[in-house]
């Protein structure tokens, strides 16, 4: 008798093991899986998502290349399929990493950059293995989210990436305009003798000439006018200290520090707001680096990125990234390729270093880093929601009571410009190849998309045009603000944090809480604690009547983003949105912005099917799954599924998620 009892016993704890395995998996791919198949193929082999929005390729680690003849690899995405680049982007940001692709390591630990007592760190890392667990509102977006665990106990909260391309390239002009102002004989650097002579740092967010609102911007002095060691520059400015060859000294804490004989800087617009620290930037610069180190610590997944870490003059400067972004060597990481495995290709191959010793090499590739900066710079830009009497009277007292003296609603980017003498005048232009223009339509009560290249084709390649453009409505100084006691942090070191950048008010009606830590519940809220520089806009938004600070909230509440692959879209250019808009020979209902629709080979979806429950549906699932996402082209193609696509596995028939053998 007792063995039964045994047994059942035994069943009952192996069921309920089970169940817990199987739910903690369940819990795993909850949010944005792959999900591959259509509705015939088995569903546990090959998961299928009928709503068609799951991620449908595989991880494969695109590989990086600098021209496009070559099919698959990371400039053939961008130039001759950009819209499947831009995808493939939006995926590795959504996409759930798993052990076998190397997530992971000293999962909750304390880690990240250290804060001024040089000792307590900024953060705890690897407690999310996707960028969508954060930025999720608008859920499968770089959109805003939660507030996390970081610089203090007060936290963090998630901003959103709508429009980080434009954040990223006005930060870009930034430096190249501040430094032509101070580095008079044009070496790249700023010299003792030459921070001395040098005017202020002003800016106008407009050249004349642009219709707009045009301010002139003090982001302080290139001098060290208070002998501290650093220039007096607003802290958005971060220094990199140089000797007399103009090479970084990676080492020096200060101007004081020996051998400096000056300092060049970066522009630091994204972030909340960090105190300076010595050695390398507090934030990171750019969309690439803002990329590489969110992938470290919340999901302990190492890059090998030349792009980044490799610096032909040893100065601050690493390489033109493929999208066209300066990038900086302060942002490299810690993968530097120091062994590559063998390729029979000729490629160079993947990187063995494994700097988290768990195993997996080259866990996130140069030509990801390729793909997903293409996403970002070109996310589309929140957009304008309902205009009412009221936001209209609203937009007019933001002005009206000076919030507008930072909140600074335009900026512009000048044209493309290679062959300018003075290479403080070789601006980089709109690098983006698409952008969005979203408005609400009355008539239809809702918001709309039409699609407007920004790039011109040549042959099979589809190439920005890089032209000037003018941002309207972003509302940020980009620069760093005492706004009073009430933003205070004190950081986990007890240093405390008192300035902040100017939040871009771009997509605020649907970004709560409010605050760098997430603090403030609603609009009104936020607004009441400005406190500081910001004291009399303050002063006046509480002397205005209850209506009036409602028409300005509703000013706000109307700066929104959208649900991007939702968006009712004009997506082929015929000046309408289809009710059944045809891709493939397959009635796809509505015209949406689904880039899907537009890659090289557009998506064929299943249709119309019948379910288990013999209800008829649209299935989104596809059919030509390989063909659309390109998973035959030579760069792409993964023979034996182990993520590291047959051009550089040094084993392609051999499945190894480690490092492509085992
Ligand atoms: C655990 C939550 C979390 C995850 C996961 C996460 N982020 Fe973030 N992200 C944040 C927070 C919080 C900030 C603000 C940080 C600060 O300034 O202190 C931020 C800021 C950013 C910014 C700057 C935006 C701006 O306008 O200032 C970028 C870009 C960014 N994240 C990209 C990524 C990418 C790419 C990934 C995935 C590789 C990722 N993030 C994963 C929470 C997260
Ligand atoms: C002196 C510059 C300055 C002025 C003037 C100013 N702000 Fe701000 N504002 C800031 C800074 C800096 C922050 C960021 C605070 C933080 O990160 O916690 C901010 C944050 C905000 C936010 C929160 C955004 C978010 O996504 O969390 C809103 C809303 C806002 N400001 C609206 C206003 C309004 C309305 C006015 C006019 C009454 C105004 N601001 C005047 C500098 C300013
Ligand atoms: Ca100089
Ligand atoms: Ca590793
Ligand atoms: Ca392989
Ligand atoms: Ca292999």
């Amino acid at each position: 008798m007792r063995k039964p009892m045994v047994w059942s016993v035994s069943g009952f704890v192996l069921g309920v093991a089970a169940t817990l395995y199987l739910g903690h998996l369940l819990v795993v791919r909850g949010q944005q899986s792959e999900r591959p198949g259509n509705s015939l193929s088995p569903p546990i082999d090959l998961p299928h998502d009928l709503s068609g929005l799951s991620i449908k390729n595989p991880r494969v680690r695109v590989v990086h290349t600098t021209d496009p003849k070559f099919e698959g690899g990371s400039m053939y995405l961008q130039q001759a399929d950009p819209w499947l680049g831009y995808q493939w982007g939006k995926s590795l940001f959504q996409r759930n990493f798993r052990e076998r692709d190397g997530v992971y390591g000293d999962t909750g630990k304390i880690e990240g950059i250290l804060l001024p007592d040089g000792v307590s760190k900024m953060m705890d890392r690897s407690h999310t293995n996707s960028c969508g667990a954060c930025h999720n509102v608008p859920y499968r977006d770089a959109g805003a989210g939660m507030t996390i665990a970081k610089n203090g106990g007060s936290g963090r909260n998630t901003p959103h990436m709508f429009g980080g391309g434009l954040v990223e390239m006005i930060g870009l002009q930034l430096r190249l305009q501040l430094l032509a102002i101070a580095d008079e004989n044009r070496d790249g650097w700023i010299s003792f003798e030459e921070m001395k002579k040098a005017k202020r740092a002003i800016i106008s967010n407009l050249p004349n000439g642009v219709n707009g609102e045009r301010v002139e911007i003090d982001f302080g002095s290139f001098d060290d006018e208070d002998g501290d060691g650093y220039p007096d520059l607003n802290p958005v400015i971060f220094p990199i200290f140089v000797d007399k060859a103009g090479q970084r000294i990676a080492f020096a804490k200060n101007l004081k520090s020996p051998d400096v004989a000056g300092y060049t800087f970066e522009v630091q617009v994204f972030g909340h707001g960090h105190l300076y620290m010595p050695f390398r930037p507090p934030v990171s610069t750019t969309l690439r680096a803002f990329t590489i180190a969110p992938w470290e610590i919340h999901s302990g997944l190492q890059a090998h990125d030349p792009t980044t870490y490799t610096s032909p003059n040893r100065d601050a400067l690493a390489l033109v990234s493929n999208a066209g972004a300066q990038q900086f060597v302060t942002a490299a990481g810690k993968d530097r390729g120091g062994v590559r495995a063998p390729t029979k290709s000729g490629l160079p191959g993947i990187s063995l270093d494994d700097p988290d010793r768990d195993g997996y090499c080259e866990e996130i590739s140069e030509g990801d880093l390729d793909v997903a900066e293409w996403y970002f710079l070109n996310h589309p830009a929140p957009a304008r929601g309902r205009q009412t009497s009221d936001t209209i009277i609203g937009e007019r007292l933001f002005h009206k009571i000076g919030c507008a003296s930072c909140h600074i609603p335009d900026w512009h980017l000048l044209a493309h410009n290679p062959k300018a003498k003075d290479y403080m005048q070789r601006y980089d232009g709109d690098r983006r190849f698409f952008e969005l223009h979203v408005a609400f339509n009355d008539k239809n009560d809702r918001m709309e998309g039409k699609l407007a290249y920004l790039a011109e084709k040549k042959g099979n390649l589809t190439l920005p045009k890089r032209g000037a453009y003018t941002i309207r409505g972003i509302y940020s100084d980009f620069k760093y603000h005492d706004v009073g006691e009430e933003f205070y942090q004190m950081q986990f070191d007890g240093s405390i944090q008192k300035k902040w950048r100017t939040t871009p008010l771009w997509g605020v009606g649907t970004t709560a809480p409010y605050g760098h830590d997430g603090a403030s519940l609603d609009l009104d809220n936020v607004i009441k604690r400005h406190g500081g520089e910001a004291l009399d806009q303050r002063t006046r938004y509480l002397a205005l009547t209850d209506l009036e600070r409602k028409q300005l909230v509703c000013f706000l509440q109307q700066l929104v983003l959208y649900q991007t692959d939702q968006l009712p879209c004009d997506m082929n250019g015929d000046g309408k949105i289809d009710e059944h808009f045809k891709v493939q020979g397959m009635d796809t209902g509505l015209e949406r912005f689904n880039p899907e629709w537009l890659f090289k080979v557009p998506a064929k979806i299943e249709g119309s099917i019948r379910n288990i429950h013999g209800h008829r549906i649209v299935s989104f699932a596809l059919t030509n799954l390989r063909q659309a996402y390109g998973l035959d082209l030579e760069y792409l193609r993964d023979t034996d599924g182990d993520g590291f696509p047959d051009v550089i596995d040094p084993d392609p028939l051999r499945p190894g998620f480690r490092d492509g053998i085992r």
